[in-house]
């Protein structure tokens, strides 16, 4: 009996409220009109529950994408590496400059959660699941990895990315932006990436760093590369003053 209540017990701690996770989900996705959100929510599911939570493949989120899509917005997509706050504090007031990944359905509604599946069950979990790096293929992990490679699909125009001159390596080869976007800019529709390197009181690289060398040689071929040092005061202010002209802001 005393088997019986703590496994009883663990189960209730390990299963999170389900439905929790589903109206979050929910009310995220109304806040975006046109889409049937009842059948994305089915979608989505369908990506992960009743499997090994290790066991997710970044294809597993492909139906969810199809059925959102990305719209190709040239000249305003944003990219980040590691600048998240300091990018968001920006976008969120300056719509009319540039969108970011978590200003899709898809972003916004899944930005900063936790979710996971386990065999033999049709639930979602929010807790027990594996760390971004505790295994590769994680539910968390794959989606990130899945919706990246179809926004990156669709920049056009001018691209920026903000990469962060507060750390070693603003360009790390392990991110997301180095492994699964800028490999995906393709000459035919990105004319342009201009990296903003965000500099702070104690910024130990800019523009001048090593690792961006390794950024214009993975660019593909035809598209033209820009680099600034743009002070986070600057952007900042940027985004406090919609009279500056998103051209003028750096
Ligand atoms: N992108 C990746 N990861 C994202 C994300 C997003 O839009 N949004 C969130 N919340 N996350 P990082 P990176 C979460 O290391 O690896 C896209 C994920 O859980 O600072 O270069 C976006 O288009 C993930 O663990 O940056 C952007 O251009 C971290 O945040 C890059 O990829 C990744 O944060 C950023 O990915």
């Amino acid at each position: 009996i005393v088997i019986v209540i703590i496994a009883v017990v663990l189960g209730l701690t390990l299963r999170q409220n389900k439905s929790e996770f589903e109206s979050t989900f929910l009310s995220g996705c109304e806040k975006f009109n046109q889409y049937d959100c009842k059948k994305l929510w089915g979608v989505f599911q369908q990506a992960y529950v009743d499997k090994d939570p290790c066991k997710v493949p970044v294809e597993a989120y492909d139906p969810l994408i199809a059925a959102a899509p990305f719209k190709p917005q040239c000249n305003k997509t944003m990219f980040w590496s590691k600048t998240k706050d300091v990018v968001h504090g920006f976008t969120e007031k300056r719509k009319d400059c540039f969108v970011t990944l978590e200003d899709t359905l898809l972003g916004s509604v899944l930005d900063g959660l936790t979710w996971c599946g386990k065999e033999g069950s049709n639930d979602t979990f929010t807790s027990g699941c594996p760390g971004w790096s505790e295994c590769e293929n994680n539910p968390v992990r794959s989606f990130w990895i899945c919706a990246s490679a179809a926004f990156a699909d669709v920049a056009c125009g001018d691209v920026t990315a903000m990469l962060n001159g507060s750390i070693n390596t603003p360009f790390n080869p392990t991110s997301i932006f180095a492994s699964v976007e800028v490999p995906r800019f393709n000459a035919s529709r990105v004319k342009k990436l201009n990296v903003v390197v965000v500099i702070q009181k104690n910024n130990i690289s800019n523009c001048n760093h090593s690792s961006l060398k390794n950024l214009t040689q993975a660019l593909d071929t035809g598209i033209t590369y820009g680099c600034k040092d743009v002070s986070e005061s600057r952007i900042q202010e940027c985004g406090a003053k919609p009279e500056i002209a998103c051209g003028a802001c750096w």
